[in-house]
């Protein structure tokens, strides 16, 4: 008789090794009056695997705290060794890899279920910021690589994505998982860009030809790179 490997869960599936786990990726509905979001359009057209790595996706709503439950859940459920979460930042002309999330909300527009948080906590016991625990500079230079305009951002913002950021972080630290997370801002689609004339946009495949080399590096980098990629201002 065949020996059946017992299904592990939880703690014991994080201890997995990390080739064997999926990376997670995330995107959102639109928002703010948009009938489309980038982030979740790049999640569809994504291929199933990026190296040894099954790729999976979740549509994750642009809702503070259901957004974080969402991908808790997903996180629990899939025990990714990666979670890399997208989000559309409208007004950006370039690919940006976020180096840090903060620990507040100050939404200037309601979510799309009516809350706007102003000046509050995401987690009231949670340090004030985290950094990404993806390799950044090896993404950024990955993205470069591929033909792409990319940048490190030091600022999520104080909406969905910078609580979504903040949140999977925490939820990684305070339940002891080892899965690496990053957060990816991408330009409005050309398609959204229209209605905005002089505004920066991007098409589709520039994206996802700069996020699926993001995965891979953050796949293969353990320790990150030394790049100089910040700012003066
Ligand atoms: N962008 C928003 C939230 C959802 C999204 O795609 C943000 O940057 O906060």
């Amino acid at each position: 008789m065949a020996l059946r490997r017992p299904k592990t869960t939880g703690a014991a599936a994080a201890r997995e090794p990390a080739r064997h786990r999926p990376v997670l990726v995330t995107g959102f509905e639109p928002f703010g009056g948009e009938d489309t979001n980038p982030s979740w359009e790049i999640c569809r057209v994504l291929p199933g695997a990026i190296g040894h790595a099954r790729i999976q996706t979740v549509r994750v709503p642009t809702e503070f705290r259901r957004a974080i439950e969402v991908v808790a859940a997903a996180i629990e459920e899939l025990e990714p060794a990666v979670v890399i979460l997208l989000g559309q930042a409208g007004g950006r002309a370039c690919v940006s890899v976020e180096r840090v999330a903060i620990n507040v909300d100050d939404a200037r527009i309601a979510d799309n279920a009516g809350l706007q948080p102003i000046d509050e906590p995401i987690a009231a016991a949670g340090p004030p910021a985290y950094f990404a625990t993806v390799p950044i500079k090896a993404m950024l230079a990955a993205i470069l690589e591929a033909g792409v305009p990319a940048q490190v951002s030091n600022s999520a913002g104080t909406f969905v994505c910078n609580h979504l950021f903040y949140g999977t972080l925490h939820f990684l630290a305070a339940s002891g998982r080892d899965a690496r997370a990053g957060f990816i801002h991408v330009p409005w689609l050309e398609s959204q860009a229209v209605a905005r004339p002089g505004e920066p946009a991007m098409a589709l495949a520039t994206m996802v030809r700069g996020v699926e080399a993001a995965i891979a590096a953050a796949l293969a980098t353990a320790e990150d790179v030394k790049m100089a990629a910040g700012q003066l201002d």
